[in-house]
């Protein structure tokens, strides 16, 4: 399988990244992580997507906070997809960081999740994967099924719960 590449644009970020290795570790996804940033290291992040393909990666995951040029820098060198999670800052609560990543212009796509979505960017990383992979999608199918599961028991027991 191919593995998903992990990159933060700091150490700040690892909160956010924690719950998308949380999530990949639970479906048996090999992935690496990485801190490299857009601003403080550009050529490090850039070698990271100009050779991601050849070195074994599928999917990747770039989470950012502030002006959160990550996601797009690593996707303006590479045509594999790049899912951006934008991080929460201390003064935008991470609007700043959405719009950052999310405005990309026509022919450099970024899948970008919800403000500190480190799980969902996770498990769409996941159904990439399992575009190819016939046992990675029937994982996640019994996830939806055990998560709506989960929901229909909370529904039973709600009024209890009042
Ligand atoms: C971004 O700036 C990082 O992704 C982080 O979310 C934010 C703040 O970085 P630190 O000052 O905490 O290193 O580049």
């Amino acid at each position: 399988m191919r593995k998903v590449g992990i990159v933060m644009g700091s150490d700040s970020d690892l909160p956010v990244i924690k719950k998308a290795t949380d999530q990949l570790k639970k479906l048996e996804i090999p992935f690496e992580v990485h801190i490299y940033s857009a601003h403080r290291t550009p050529a490090e992040a850039r070698d990271f997507a100009l050779n991601a393909r050849k070195n074994g990666f599928g999917v990747i995951i770039a989470a950012a906070g502030m002006a959160a040029h990550l996601a797009g820098a690593l996707a303006a060198n590479t045509t594999l997809p790049v899912i951006g999670i934008p991080c929460a800052g201390p003064v935008l609560d991470g609007l700043d960081a959405l719009l950052s990543t999310v405005q990309m212009p026509t022919g450099i796509p970024v899948a970008t999740v919800a403000v500190g979505g480190g799980a969902n960017a996770a498990l769409l990383a996941a159904q990439i994967l399992a575009v190819e992979d016939a046992e990675l999608a029937a994982q996640l199918d019994a996830k939806r099924a055990a998560d709506a599961a989960a929901v229909l028991e909370k529904d039973a027991g709600v009024l209890e719960r009042i």
